[in-house]
C-alpha cells in the first residue's frame, strides 16, 4: 500500500481498506460477545458473580488502591458500579477488536489471545474469596467459544486457493478469510445469538437464584421486644426533610459487590466459631425462632462527606448479637468479632462494644419486611454507633471471635481505621443548597446524628450572625437520627446556612475538617441559598 499516492487513488483505495479493518475488528469483537454469553448464562445457572465482567470487576475493586476508591464514591457515588462494568466492557472491545485485526495475519495467534482474555476471567472467577473450581467453568467456555467463533469467521474461504482479487483484496498482500457478506451475516448471527443467551442468562439467574420468590414465602415473626412507639413529634412540621424512616426502596446502599448476592435459604448458615467454647451453625428458621427485637436504628457510612447522602434510619427486626455469642461461650481474650459475607466481605468490631449491651442486632427484618437482597438477606449484622465497614455486614454467613493481632478485615486491610465510632453531624436539608427562596418566613431544617451518644442540641447560623438553637424532634433512643429545624426571617440576597450538632455527652461537633478516610468526615455543614 504506498501512502503517498495521488489523492484520487489513495481516496478510492483507503475507504475499502478501512472497511476490511473495520469488518476484522468487528469480527473479534462479535467472537468475544459470544463467548461473553455463553459464559455469562453457564454462570447463571452456577454462581452470578463468575460472570467475566462481574469477576473482573470484583477483582478490579478489591485491588483498587483506597485513594482511587475515594475518588470513585466522590465522583460518581452509586454509580461507580456501571461504570466499573462500562470501563471493563469499553478496555475488552478494544480487546477484541485487536485480536480481530490481529487474524487477518495470523489467525491462530489471535484465537489463542481470545481464549487467553478467556482465562484471565477464569483466574478472576476462581480467586474470588468465595470461589470455587466450578466457577471457572464459564469463563472456560466462553474463552473455547470466543476463540472457535474467532476461528469460524475467519476461516480461509476458496477464493484464496485461486488467489483471486476481490474487492476486499485492495491494499492487502495477503488477504485470507471468506468473503465480506458472509463474514457480515456470519457476526450477525452470532451477535444476536450473544444477544439472546446473554438475556437468557440474566433473566435465568435471577429466576433460579428465586430470592425474590423466598422473601415473599417468608413471614416474619412478630417481635418478642417490639420498638418504642413513635411519637409524632419524630417528624418536624417542616417540608422536605428526610423521613425519620427511610424507605427501603431509597435507603443509601454502600458495599463492594458488582451484583447483589443472591442467597438462597436453602444451604444458607449462620456459623459462629473462632475463640469460643462452642461453636454453632444455625439456619434462617433457628434464626426467626429465637426471641426478635425490633429497634429503629441509623446506620451511616464512613465514606460520606459532610451533607453526604450516605445515612439512613430504619425499623431493624433481629436477634440481639449478644444472645448469640452468649450462647458460644466468647474467650476472654477476644478483643474483635470478625463478620463474613458470602461474598467474602468482612468487618470486624470492637467485641467490647458488640457486647457492651447496645442493640446490636443479626437483623432480619427491615422496615416490616425480610431484609431485601441489596440491604443483606438473608441476614445482616446492625450495631448502633460504628460506621457500617465495621459493623453492619450484609449477606451474613459467620461470626468469628478473634483478635486484632490474628485477623484484619476488609478496608482495615486497606487502610481505614480499626474502631470507627459514628461522628456527630448536622445535615442541613432545607432550603435546598441553591435554590431560591421568598423573602419572609422561612424553615431551615434537616437531620444529625451521633448514634448511641444522642443529640441534645442544634444549632443553625445564617452567614455571620449569631447560633440560634434550633428545635429538636422526638427520638425513640439515643441510637437514631434526629430531625430538627429553626425559623429564618430570610432577606433578599445571597445566604450561608450552617449546622451543627452537640452528642449527647455534651461534646461540640468540632469545625476542623477532616476527609472520610480514614476514620469519617468532620465539618459543620453549610449551603448556599438566594433569596429573591
Ligand atoms: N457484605 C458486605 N456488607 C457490607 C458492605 C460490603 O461491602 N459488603 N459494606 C458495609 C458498609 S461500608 C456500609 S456503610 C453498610 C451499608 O449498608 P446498606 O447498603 O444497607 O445501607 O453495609 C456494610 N456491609
Ligand atoms: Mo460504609
Amino acid at each position: 500500500m504506498d501512502e503517498t499516492a495521488g489523492t484520487e487513488t489513495a481516496g478510492t483505495r483507503w475507504r475499502p481498506r478501512v472497511m476490511t479493518l473495520l469488518l476484522a475488528a468487528l469480527t473479534g469483537v462479535v467472537a468475544m460477545a459470544a463467548g461473553v454469553a455463553v459464559a455469562h448464562l453457564v454462570a447463571a445457572v452456577t454462581t452470578p458473580a463468575a460472570s467475566p465482567l462481574v469477576a473482573v470487576g470484583s477483582t478490579f475493586i478489591d485491588l483498587t488502591p483506597t485513594w482511587l476508591k475515594e475518588f470513585a464514591v466522590a465522583r460518581f457515588g452509586t454509580a461507580d458500579k456501571p461504570i466499573l462494568l462500562g470501563s471493563i466492557a469499553v478496555v475488552l472491545v478494544a480487546m477484541s477488536a485487536l485480536c480481530g485485526l490481529l487474524a487477518r495475519r495470523h489467525r491462530a495467534a489471535a484465537c489463542a489471545a481470545a481464549a487467553g482474555v478467556g482465562l484471565v476471567a477464569a483466574a478472576a472467577a476462581v480467586s474470588r474469596p468465595d470461589a470455587s473450581i466450578i466457577d471457572a467453568l464459564p469463563a472456560l467456555l466462553g474463552a473455547a467459544v470466543a476463540a472457535s467463533a474467532l476461528a469460524w469467521l475467519t476461516r480461509p474461504s476458496h477464493a484464496d486457493a485461486q488467489a483471486s482479487g476481490t474487492e476486499d483484496d485492495v491494499g492487502s498482500a495477503t488477504k485470507t478469510g471468506p468473503d465480506r457478506r458472509s463474514v457480515l451475516l456470519g457476526a450477525l448471527v452470532i451477535g444476536a445469538g450473544a444477544a439472546v443467551t446473554g438475556a437468557l442468562g440474566t433473566v435465568l439467574g435471577g429466576v433460579l437464584k428465586g430470592v425474590d420468590a423466598a422473601r415473599a414465602a417468608i413471614r416474619l415473626p412478630a417481635p418478642a421486644d417490639p420498638a418504642p412507639v413513635l411519637a409524632p413529634a419524630v417528624t418536624a412540621p417542616v417540608s422536605g426533610i428526610t423521613p425519620f424512616r427511610v424507605p427501603n426502596a431509597d435507603f443509601y446502599r454502600v458495599d463492594t459487590a458488582l451484583v447483589v448476592p443472591t442467597v438462597g435459604l436453602t444451604g444458607w448458615r449462620l456459623t459462629l466459631g473462632g475463640m469460643v467454647s462452642n461453636p454453632y451453625s444455625l439456619t434462617y428458621d433457628d434464626l426467626l425462632a429465637m426471641p426478635l427485637v425490633e429497634r429503629d436504628l441509623t446506620l451511616t457510612c464512613v465514606s460520606n462527606e459532610v451533607g453526604g447522602p450516605y445515612a439512613g434510619n430504619a425499623r431493624w427486626l433481629g436477634v440481639r448479637l449478644t444472645d448469640l455469642l452468649d450462647r458460644a461461650g466468647v474467650s476472654d481474650r477476644a478483643d474483635q468479632l470478625l463478620s463474613r459475607s458470602v461474598d467474602g466481605f468482612t468487618a470486624g468490631t470492637p467485641m467490647a462494644i458488640a457486647t457492651d449491651g447496645r442493640d446490636a442486632l443479626v437483623a432480619v427484618g427491615m422496615n416490616g419486611e425480610p431484609l431485601p437482597a441489596e440491604h443483606g438477606f438473608p441476614a445482616r449484622l446492625v450495631v448502633p454507633g460504628l460506621y457500617g465497614f465495621v459493623s453492619a455486614t450484609k449477606w451474613l454467613t459467620s461470626l468469628d471471635a478473634t483478635t486484632y493481632a490474628a485477623e484484619q478485615a476488609y478496608w482495615t486491610q486497606r487502610g481505614w481505621a480499626t474502631d470507627a465510632p459514628v461522628r456527630t453531624m448536622a445535615r442541613v436539608e432545607v432550603p435546598r443548597p441553591l435554590s431560591t427562596v421568598s423573602a419572609g418566613e422561612v424553615a431551615i431544617g434537616g437531620v444529625a446524628w451521633a448514634q448511641h451518644r444522642a443529640i441534645s442540641v442544634v444549632e443553625v447560623q445564617v452567614d455571620d450572625g449569631p447560633w440560634e438553637m434550633a428545635r429538636l424532634g422526638d427520638v425513640p433512643s439515643d441510637d437514631t437520627w434526629r430531625q430538627w429545624w429553626s425559623p429564618w426571617r430570610a432577606t433578599p440576597g445571597r445566604h450561608t446556612l450552617r449546622a451543627r450538632a452537640t452528642d449527647g455527652d455534651g461534646a461540640l461537633q468540632p469545625d476542623t475538617r477532616l476527609t472520610p478516610f480514614p476514620s469519617g468526615a468532620q465539618g459543620w455543614h453549610e449551603v448556599v441559598v438566594l433569596v429573591a
